[in-house]
């Protein structure tokens, strides 16, 4: 099985965090968001609600009236869907900053494959916390993320550190980790498998993991080699990434703000280096350069421009952000952030490049060659020069 690290983030009470967040009045308060309980006689039920509403056992799909009944000082919203598809874009495009290997699962919910981010943070942990900061500062919401080698295991460890939570299970913990759970927490076991499988003494996952596999043949077939391989930790289901994917972008933030104008180019090449990469590992030629600035005093501006054709080259790129700076930047500015973004992929009948000559020929495999390098030595091993 391939090694891989897979994050899964939640956001935290999605809809009623949201409420708070525009209404402070609402903050630290039980808040409803669902149909309308008029005084407990109401129908429908609940969509959500916030944490301060939780220890009266309110949740997501009761009954409006049974919410109301256990907590009825509780604040009860009908809530905008509008607004919520709305920063669930905003928080999508959050995540593309660190990944464009994304499987959206529901308007607050995600994978991501982030084995590819090994070389950029220190470890899975300092990622997690950096996607985490950048929801939080950018949009003022608590996200819980869990990371593990597998999909589901990913997905329990975002749901145990629930709220504002950071879970990281490493390969060599997964199995420990999934012993105690109780088996509905497996995908795949409904309520007939669960029923059967307590008929054979078998409660925990860690029950499973230790049962004969010839034995869950025979009572479930394929499927109890399924559950079996779950137990012990074996889900070989990739992320599966949306192609639509909107941008590639990544971006630093300086140690010290910048004055210098030589070291923020030089990141800014280095930025373009790994969008260039990025994009071609995934194919992905876009038509719009960007670059995001943040200042000293947390202003921040993007500069963006559409070319006549789609670029992918690092080349390309960085001259394009290097003049959306310089027409920026002023002498003696303080940088505290600077980012560079691709996007505009949609437009396939343009032509693919901007100079189809022989000089652009040969400036492909002189990147090809990079990338070759890359793969093989790490992300470090060769860069291109100022
Ligand atoms: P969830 O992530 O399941 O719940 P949540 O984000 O509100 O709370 P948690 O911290 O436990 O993750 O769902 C995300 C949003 O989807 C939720 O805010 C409202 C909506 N939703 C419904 O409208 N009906 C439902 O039955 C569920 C489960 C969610
Ligand atoms: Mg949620």
């Amino acid at each position: 099985m391939p090694s891989r690290v897979i994050a899964h983030i939640d956001m935290d009470a999605f809809f009623a965090a949201v409420e708070q967040r525009d209404n402070p009045s609402l903050k630290g308060k039980p808040v409803v968001i669902g149909a309308d309980p008029k005084g407990g006689k109401g129908r429908g039920v609940v969509s959500t609600c916030s944490y301060e509403a939780r220890p009266f056992g309110i949740h997501s799909a009761m009954p409006i009236s049974h919410a109301y009944k256990r907590c009825p000082q509780a604040v009860f919203l009908r809530g905008n869907h509008q607004k919520y598809s709305d920063v669930s874009r905003q928080i999508r495009a959050i995540l593309e900053d660190f990944t464009p290997d994304i499987q959206p699962i529901s308007i607050d919910e995600a994978f991501l494959d982030i084995t590819g981010c090994r070389n950029l943070f220190p470890s899975p942990l300092d990622m997690g916390r950096a996607i985490k900061e950048r929801i939080k500062s950018e949009l003022d919401l608590n996200s819980s993320i869990g990371i593990a080698p597998v999909k589901f295991v990913a997905k329990i460890a975002s749901d145990f550190s629930k709220p504002d939570g950071l879970l990281v299970i490493k390969r060599s913990e997964v199995i420990r980790f999934l012993d105690p759970l109780p088996i509905e927490r497996l995908w795949g076991v409904g309520k007939k498998t669960q029923s059967a499988l307590n008929k054979m003494g078998i409660r925990i996952i860690g029950d499973i993991a230790r049962f004969s596999l010839e034995d869950l043949l025979r009572h479930f077939g394929e499927h109890g080699a399924h559950l079996f391989n779950l137990a012990n930790g074996i889900d070989p289901r990739p992320v599966e990434v949306s192609r639509e994917v909107k941008s590639v972008s990544h971006e630093h933030t300086f140690g010290e703000d910048e004055s210098d104008p030589d070291t923020v180019r030089a990141t800014l090449l280095r930025l373009s280096e790994k969008v260039s990469r990025r994009l071609r590992k995934h194919e992905l030629k876009g038509r719009t350069v960007s670059i995001k600035i943040r200042t000293k005093g947390f202003h921040t501006f993007t500069r963006a421009q559409t070319l006549s054709g789609r670029v992918d080259l690092i080349d390309d790129i960085y001259s394009c952000a290097k003049k959306l700076f310089e027409e920026f930047y002023q002498t003696g500015q303080l940088i505290r952030l600077i980012g560079v973004r691709v996007s505009n992929f949609e437009d396939a009948f343009v032509r693919d490049s901007l100079f189809e000559d022989d000089e652009q020929v040969m400036r492909t495999k002189v990147q090809d060659a990079m990338d070759l390098i890359k793969d093989k030595f790490g992300e470090k091993s060769i860069h291109r020069g100022n």
